[in-house]
């Protein structure tokens, strides 16, 4: 927090800036660059870039170096994050295409520095099979939230799965129609409050929340399902591994990897992101359980490990 005085100071600049009416003085930048007491104003290089401090994490150069329109705690975000940096891990920012949803992660294309195509609500996946098929070499990857791809989308994300079509999904469940203001979606959980379930999600009503990585891990297509979430350090480190399996597998030619990840949506249920990242754990996971659904097995695990 700055004092009120340094904050007079900058005021006087910034307004003398803009109207051009004053000159900054010397008197004003002494004023401006003078540490007052009781505060702790330094104008010296930061500490962390002097030579005996080693860089241990830096961003991840597929990820554009811009501000993102999420709310504060949002998962999207975080997951963008993690492919970028398995992009950049693997060296597979020129050999891969994304496809963006209708939803809240609408301008993925906006952070993510590769190939991108954008899909009608629901439609990504049908969307990525065409990409894939005329361009086999390259990794291709949907990203869509619960409503896009378990709502309007469900037909498409069952046939292009029972296919077996060699993409992978990244499946946000956040269990609200999150860009629309938090409608119920496929996934809201029985009793949850949202914008059309005001007294909660009443099961004999609308029916149970749709368990997808289960539902379409019965299909023969589906090579790779798990379930991660993004709450708190464990859990992100192992949805990045997630993510990274999931594009080696993409180069045995042998079906689908769905990754589904439980995302906050801290403004959706009205939640602080700390709360946000509470729920995940005390309801979230209760309901849709972390963890791998359906694993490579036999000879598909022994190619797996020689490649690895
Ligand atoms: C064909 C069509 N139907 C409906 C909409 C309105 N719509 C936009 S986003 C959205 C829901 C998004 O929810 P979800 O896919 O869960 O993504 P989130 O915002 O939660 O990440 C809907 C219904 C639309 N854009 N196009
Ligand atoms: S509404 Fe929810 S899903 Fe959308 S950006 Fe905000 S926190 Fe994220
Ligand atoms: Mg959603």
């Amino acid at each position: 927090m700055q004092s009120e005085e340094h904050l007079l100071v900058e005021e006087k600049i910034i307004s003398t800036k803009g109207a051009g009416k004053t000159e900054v003085t010397d008197e004003i930048l002494k004023q401006a660059t003078t540490p007052i007491e009781g505060e702790k104003f330094v104008f010296d290089k930061p500490r962390c870039m002097d030579d005996e401090y080693e860089i241990v994490y830096e961003k991840p150069k597929t990820l554009v170096d811009v501000s993102m329109h999420y709310c504060p705690g949002c998962a999207h975000s975080l997951v963008h994050k993690l492919i970028m940096e398995v992009i950049d891990e693997l060296g597979i920012q020129e050999e891969t295409i994304g496809v963006a949803p209708v939803g809240c992660a609408v301008f993925a294309y906006d952070y993510m520095n590769i190939d991108m195509s954008e899909a009608a609500h629901g439609r990504a996946t049908a969307v990525a099979t065409g990409i894939k098929r005329l361009l086999p070499d390259k990794y291709v990857f949907t990203y869509q939230g619960d409503g896009d791809l378990a709502a309007i989308g469900t037909a498409e994300t069952i046939h292009t799965i029972n296919r077996g079509e060699n993409i992978m999904i990244i499946f946000i469940n956040n269990a609200v129609y999150g860009m629309t203001s938090g409608q119920m979606a496929p996934t809201t959980l029985p009793g949850m409050k949202t914008t059309t379930s005001p007294n909660g999600r009443d099961t004999s009503f609308y029916g149970f929340p749709i368990k997808v990585s289960e539902l379409i891990s019965q299909l023969p297509g589906a090579f790779y399902v798990t379930r991660q979430a993004v709450n708190n350090a464990t859990a992100v480190r192992r949805a990045r591994k997630a993510i990274l399996n999931a594009l080696r597998y993409q180069k045995l030619n042998k079906g689908t990897c769905f990754i589904e990840i439980i995302g906050n949506c801290p403004s959706n249920w009205k939640m602080t992101p700390i709360e946000a990242s509470k729920f995940v754990d005390d309801s979230m996971i209760k309901a849709f359980p972390l963890g791998d659904v359906k694993v490579p097995k036999g000879e598909d695990l022994k190619n797996l490990q020689e490649k690895n």
